[in-house]
C-alpha cells in the first residue's frame, strides 16, 4: 500500500470499480515512496496541490478567458483562473500572465505562434549542450517550421567559463543571422543565466528576448536566481519542476500588446478547453510559492545540489562547468570510468532505487540514447526533507553501484539502504488524512 494517503485513498476507491487501474496506481505510489528521485525536472507536490487537481473542475469546458467564455457555468472557473493569474503575476513581478498552457512546450509553441511567422529565424543554445526540444529540434515544430540558429558554450577547457554560455559568441551568431527572437533558459544548464546580457544582444540585433525558465522557475520566484524581468519580452515556464506545482505551463510578459498576442496564440491558436482542475492547482501552488517557507526550500535545493556535486567530485566524477549554481548538475562519467555510459548508469541506479536520467555532456562523443553523462537534480529530495547531511551518502551509493557495474549483490544492498532512507523521509502527505 502506498504511504501517501491521497494515493492510498484513491487506490481504495479504484479497487472497487477498476482493479486494474488500482494496481497501476498503487505500484506507482510505492515506487515513488521507496525511491530517491534525482530527475532534475521532477518534484513531489503538496497534498493541497494534489487534491486540487483531483476535483470537479475537470468536468467543465471553459474555453476563452475570465469574463469572456464560450460556455455557460463558468463563474467559479473565472475565479479560479483569476486567482492563478494574480498569484502568478505577484510571484514573478510582472503585468500579464496566461495560466492555460497545458505544458512548457505548448507555452513555447504559443510564443512562436504569437511572435513569429513560419520560416522566421530564432536563436537558441546548441541543443545537445543543454537546450530543449522545443528550442529548435529538427523533428519539433520549432525546428520544422522555423529557422533556428544556435549559439555555443565555451568549449576551451582552459577558459575560466568553460562549459558556460559564451555570450560573445552568442552576440556574433545573433548579429550575423538577425533572429527575430532569442531564446535563453535551458533544460540541462547548471549555471546562472545573465538575462541582462541577453537583452543587450537582443536590442543590438533587433530581436525579442524569450526566457524559458521551466527549470529554474521556483528559484526565480523565490529570488534565488536573478529574474528574467525586466529584461525578457516573454517568459515561459512549466509549473511542475522547481516551482513544485501541477504539471503544466505558464506564459508571462510585461508588454500589453504582446500579452494580447500570447492570449490569442494559447487560445484559440494552440489549445481548446483549459484544464481548469490544473489551473486551480496552479493557483494553490503559486500561493505556496509566495510563502516564506518556499524561499527556505529553494535555498536548500541549491545547497543540496552543491553538496551532492562536491561529493561526486570527491568520488572522481567530473561535474560539467566545475559545479552548479542552481538545482541541477551534469555528471561526466568518463573521468571515473571511460567505458561507463549514461544509459548503463541510469539503468543500474534505477535498480538500486536511485532515479536519474542519462544526459549528454557538452560535446559528448556518444549519441543521446547512450551519452557519457547523468543529469541529477535536488528539487524532489529536498521536498522530502533531505539536507547536505545526506548528500555524501547518496553520492556514495551512486559510486558503489556504478563502481560495481550494476552488480546484483551490491545493487540489492544499496536498494535496501535507499528504502530505509526513504522511510525516514516520507513524501509530502504522509500522515495527512484530510
Ligand atoms: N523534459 C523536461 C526535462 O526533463 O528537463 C524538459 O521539459
Amino acid at each position: 500500500m502506498a504511504n501517501d494517503p491521497i494515493t492510498a485513498g484513491i487506490v481504495d476507491l479504484l479497487r472497487a470499480c477498476d482493479p486494474e487501474a488500482a494496481r497501476v496506481l498503487e505500484a506507482e505510489g510505492e515506487r515513488q515512496e521507496s525511491t530517491i528521485e534525482l530527475i532534475a525536472s521532477e518534484n513531489h507536490v503538496s497534498p493541497a496541490v494534489m487534491h486540487a487537481m483531483g476535483t470537479c473542475l475537470t468536468n467543465k469546458y471553459a474555453e476563452g478567458y475570465p469574463g469572456a467564455r464560450y460556455y455557460g457555468g463558468c463563474e467559479f472557473h473565472d475565479q479560479a483562473e483569476d486567482l492563478a493569474r494574480e498569484r502568478a503575476k505577484q510571484l514573478f513581478g510582472c503585468e500579464f500572465a496566461n495560466v492555460q498552457p497545458h505544458s512548457g512546450a505548448q507555452a513555447n509553441a504559443a510564443t512562436f505562434l504569437a511572435l513569429l511567422k513560419p520560416g522566421d529565424t530564432f536563436a537558441a543554445l546548441v541543443l545537445a549542450d543543454g537546450g530543449h526540444l522545443s528550442h529548435g529540434l529538427k523533428v519539433n515544430m520549432s525546428g520544422k517550421w522555423f529557422n533556428p540558429v544556435f549559439y555555443p558554450l565555451h568549449y576551451d577547457a582552459g577558459h575560466p567559463q568553460f562549459e558556460q554560455i559564451d555570450y560573445d559568441a552568442a552576440r556574433e551568431v545573433c548579429l550575423e543571422h538577425k533572429p527575430k527572437l532569442i531564446m535563453c533558459g535551458y533544460s540541462a544548464y547548471p549555471r546562472t543565466i545573465d538575462f541582462a546580457r541577453f537583452r543587450e544582444i537582443a536590442d543590438e540585433c533587433g530581436a525579442l528576448l524569450h526566457a524559458d525558465i521551466a527549470h529554474i522557475a521556483g528559484l526565480v520566484a523565490s529570488g534565488e536566481h536573478p529574474s528574467p524581468f525586466p529584461h525578457a519580452h516573454v517568459v515561459t515556464t512549466t509549473t511542475h519542476k522547481t516551482l513544485r506545482g501541477p504539471r503544466g505551463g505558464l506564459v508571462l510578459t510585461n508588454d500589453e500588446d504582446i500579452s494580447k498576442k500570447l492570449n490569442r496564440a494559447v487560445f484559440p491558436g494552440m489549445q481548446g478547453g483549459p484544464l481548469m482542475h490544473v489551473v486551480l492547482a496552479k493557483a494553490v501552488a503559486f500561493g505556496e510559492a509566495l510563502k516564506p517557507e518556499f524561499k527556505t526550500y529553494c535555498r536548500q535545493v541549491i545547497a543540496n545540489a552543491r553538496a551532492l556535486a562536491q561529493s561526486l567530485t570527491d568520488h572522481g566524477y567530473r561535474i560539467t562547468s566545475g559545479g552548479t549554481d542552481n538545482h541541477l548538475m551534469l555528471v561526466d562519467l568518463q573521468p571515473r570510468d571511460a567505458e561507463l555510459t549514461g544509459a548503463d548508469a541510469e539503468t543500474w541506479l534505477e535498480r538500486a532505487g536511485i532515479i536519474t536520467n542519462k544526459n549528454g555532456v557538452p560535446q559528448d562523443p556518444r549519441p543521446p540514447k547512450t551519452t557519457s553523462g547523468l543529469r541529477l537534480g535536488t528539487p524532489a529530495i529536498t521536498t522530502r526533507g533531505l539536507t547536505e547531511a545526506e548528500m555524501p551518502t547518496i553520492a556514495g551509493w551512486i559510486d558503489r553501484v556504478l563502481g560495481a557495474k550494476g552488480d546484483d549483490a551490491v545493487t540489492s544492498e544499496v536498494r535496501e539502504e535507499v528504502r530505509r532512507l526513504c522511510a525516514a523521509f516520507p513524501m509530502p502527505g504522509a500522515g495527512v488524512t484530510a
